[in-house]
């Protein structure tokens, strides 16, 4: 039978299937499957083709992953040669930010969107706890949404504890299977149980004067809406980087950076010390963001990096 992988931890699988319950499964000795090889050879949302096991109709064995629509990999935290799935089939990844409590680190956003952009999975940027904004807040919030719907991703403010804004974020939900991500502490479960009332996920209650998350959930889990569709909280990002990408991948997925370099006189231009950049001339006139400009360019410099200890493991 066929079913939907709601929740990993460790070897067991808890499985969705027809009947709308959850089998318990782990994977089978030889299980067939696409060939991206992640950490995680499965994950939530992933539609697997599931048995019994012999004699024991309360456990399931995973014999086959079906062919994914799409999937968000992220390097490993540990391994930084190594993939970790994130979770496939999504429709849409809802990024959850703060300003403050905890304060918003801007080179996540840009770090995150580089994350889904290849995969082509559109990114609704949520920014929670709008209730504790004051005018310094605000005006910045106004700055961000500013700039990030320039470049053609929607920017949402949210109050989880208040219920602001929380009506038009839902009817951007329904009837779509959606990933919420973040770093840690910004509420991310806070809002699942807003929106799904009755789910009772665990949430950091203890307020955290350093402004730092504790990582309160621990694995990624799917739940189904009662209004239509699934949503998926996940624990808190620390970091991201960009081990799997080449620095070009990069520029083509900062999406404005990309449609500006028709006008570079080289079509490889990494838009860093070439003449007649067209996207350095935009960041100078403005029309494109100098703080993603600096973002980008800190990541192709971590890429390079990476690629100069690898060729040159012997020194
Ligand atoms: N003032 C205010 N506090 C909020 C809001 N949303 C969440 N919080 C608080 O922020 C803290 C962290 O919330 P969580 O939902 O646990 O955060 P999380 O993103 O799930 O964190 P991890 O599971 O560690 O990744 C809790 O104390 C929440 O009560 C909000 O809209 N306003
Ligand atoms: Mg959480
Ligand atoms: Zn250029």
């Amino acid at each position: 039978m066929r079913g939907i992988v709601t929740l990993v931890t460790g070897s067991w699988h808890d499985i969705r299937i027809e009947d709308g319950s959850t089998l318990p499964c782990r994977i089978a000795g030889k299980l067939r499957m696409d060939d991206i090889r992640t950490t995680n050879p499965v994950g939530v949302g992933d539609e697997v083709e599931v048995q019994y096991e012999t004699g024991d109709d309360t456990r399931g064995v995973i014999s086959e992953v079906l062919p994914r629509r799409n999937y968000i990999v992220r390097q490993s935290p540990r391994r930084k040669h190594d993939l970790h799935l994130l979770a496939s089939n999504v429709d849409q990844a809802v990024l959850v930010t703060t300003i403050i409590q905890p304060t918003l680190k801007m080179g996540f956003i840009d770090r995150f969107i580089l994350m889904t952009e290849p995969h082509n999975i559109p990114v609704i940027i949520v920014i929670n706890k709008y209730d504790l904004f004051g005018e310094e807040e605000k005006e910045m919030f106004g700055g961000l949404q500013y700039m990030y719907e320039d470049i053609g991703y929607q920017v949402l403010g949210v109050s989880a504890l208040t219920g602001e804004g929380m009506e038009t974020l839902k009817d951007l939900l329904k009837d779509k299977v959606t990933l919420v991500a973040g770093q840690s502490g910004v509420g991310k479960s806070t809002l699942v149980n807003a929106i799904q009332p009755g789910l009772g996920l665990k949430t950091d209650e203890i307020s955290d004067y350093s402004g730092k998350g504790q990582h309160t959930t621990t694995f990624a889990q799917m739940f189904p809406l009662d209004m239509g569709g699934y949503i998926i909280d996940t624990p808190g990002i620390k970091m991201l980087s960009f081990n799997n990408l080449e620095p070009m991948d990069v520029a083509h997925n900062f999406k404005e950076f990309f449609k500006a370099s028709v006008g570079c006189r080289f079509p490889n231009c990494l838009h860093r010390n070439e003449p007649g950049c067209a996207v350095k001339s935009a960041v100078e006139e403005g029309s494109i963001s100098l703080m993603r400009y600096e973002h980008y360019l800190q990541i192709i410099g971590e890429i390079e990096d990476q690629n100069y200890w690898e060729r040159h493991k012997d020194l």
